[in-house]
């Protein structure tokens, strides 16, 4: 049975319910679920795709419904203030969010929802990492995403996609892989009236799917703008991304009420607003926002990325630190006790700021743990240095002593994010496990 149309907010109802049912009954379901970090392009990726999909779903499915998951705790939602912002666009609320507390606990999430009952759907990544990924990566038949391929997803993947090609936003590899579905949906509703429960005439009827649809592209086009800076960023914008801004507009220009009060640039602005807003969250969780982590050579790295200079992380610090007696440095106590809790090997921090004089720039703070990773670091600094552009950092504090190793660099190449930077790192990991089994 298809999905019937429906809203936004009644879908993630309908499919929260669909995913309790089908871990309570050992049915098929399938996941699609975004990375780990859960940004707000891989939120939007996975709602996108699984709101279409589920209405409009291929011959043979593998399950009635398409199960949009974002990849965190909902106790995280608060660390995302951008979330609010949006969720109050696309009339949806948190509580209607599916997360990962809607999936069984991981201890044993393998025996309630076995793995021959499951398919998943990465979109904004393409290897299903930590325990999820131990469990269910045989069971990944499709994949839309805008990083390097891992070569993890089988070449084959069927009915459903596998798309991994370069964009601003994975959101605009969605939206344009799903339009056509998405317009004769809309197209039919609109024409057959039979518009779920809603509406008493015919153009209320129209009225309600335009309404619909407007509030899901305000969604999508959030993480467009977003992750290509309304494409004021050269080096991120594509032609995907701007084809689906010019789709995803169109479809909130159709709706009078949602039209007239719409403008990319306000837009924009307020979103960016709520993603800066994170002044009142503590360190530890400035930290694990936007984090990701990589096993690679037998090494672990993670590496968080902040939305505010390490000025700003410092100040911070030193105000938690206030009420202790600490006469450390507070930032670096505080990265080493989450890399620590992490069992890190490698640990770095990406920051973004607008600096004095409006400039956009970026740092980068490497901090290796022991021997092995100290090697791994020094290589990434060499072998990176050009291509980052990577420049000491005034006030850094260094330290080479103990197997230690750390460093802060202005990265005065800024189009280089962690997707340039993490796969740099991966690379010096692997080369120096590869060195290793040579001795
Ligand atoms: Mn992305």
């Amino acid at each position: 049975m298809v999905v019937p149309r429906t809203s936004l907010r009644g879908f993630l109802t309908h499919a929260k319910d669909a995913l309790r049912a089908a871990i309570d009954s050992s049915q098929k379901i399938t996941l699609v679920i975004g990375n780990e970090s859960a940004d707000l392009d891989s939120m939007s990726c996975s709602i996108l795709y699984a709101y279409i999909r589920s209405m409009s779903p291929p011959k043979n499915a593998f399950s009635s419904i398409y199960v949009p998951i974002t990849n965190l705790p909902a106790a995280d939602i608060q660390l995302r203030p951008e979330y609010i912002a949006v969720f109050k666009h696309a009339n949806i609320e948190s509580k209607h969010l599916i997360t990962l507390d809607d999936l069984p606990a991981l201890s044993d999430i393998e025996s309630e929802l076995d793995p021959t009952n499951t398919k998943w759907i990465l979109v904004d990544h393409n290897a299903l990492q930590g325990q999820l990924g131990k469990i269910y990566s045989k069971r990944v038949t499709g994949v839309i995403d805008h990083h390097d391929d891992e070569g993890k997803v089988p070449k084959d993947t069927g009915d459903e996609p596998r798309i991994i090609e370069q964009s601003g936003s994975c959101t605009s590899l969605i939206a344009n892989y799903l339009r056509s579905s998405w317009d004769v949906l809309s197209e039919s509703a609109i024409s057959s009236g039979a518009v779920h429960a809603q509406g008493d005439s015919l153009s209320d009827n129209e009225a309600v799917v335009k309404r619909w649809d407007a509030e899901v592209a305000q969604l999508g086009l959030a993480s467009i703008i977003i992750d290509t800076a309304r494409f004021h960023d050269k080096n991120k914008t594509t032609e995907h991304d701007r084809k689906a801004v010019e789709y995803l507009e169109a479809k909130i220009m159709l709706c009078p009420q949602l039209a007239a009060d719409f403008d990319r640039e306000s837009f924009y602005k307020e979103i960016t607003a709520a993603k800066r807003d994170i002044g009142r969250l503590e360190l530890r969780d400035i930290l694990r926002k936007d984090y990701k982590q990589w096993d690679e050579g037998g090494q672990k790295l993670g590496i968080s990325s902040i939305v505010k200079p390490m000025e700003f992380l410092q100040k911070k610090a030193g105000e938690e630190a206030a009420n202790e007696s600490t006469d450390g440095d507070a930032l670096m106590e505080a990265v080493e006790r989450f890399a620590k809790e992490r069992d890190l090997d490698i640990y770095s921090i990406m920051t973004t700021a607008t600096f004095s004089g409006g400039e956009f720039g970026r740092e980068l703070l490497l901090w290796a743990f022991n021997e092995g990773a100290v090697a791994v670091a020094k290589a990434f600094a060499t072998n990176s240095r050009d291509e980052l552009g990577l420049e000491d950092w005034q006030g850094s504090s260094d330290i080479a002593e103990e197997g230690q190793w750390r460093k802060v660099w202005r990265q005065r190449h800024v189009q280089h994010s962690r997707k340039r930077v993490a796969p740099l790192l991966r690379e010096a990991m692997a080369e120096h496990a590869a060195q290793d089994s040579k001795l």
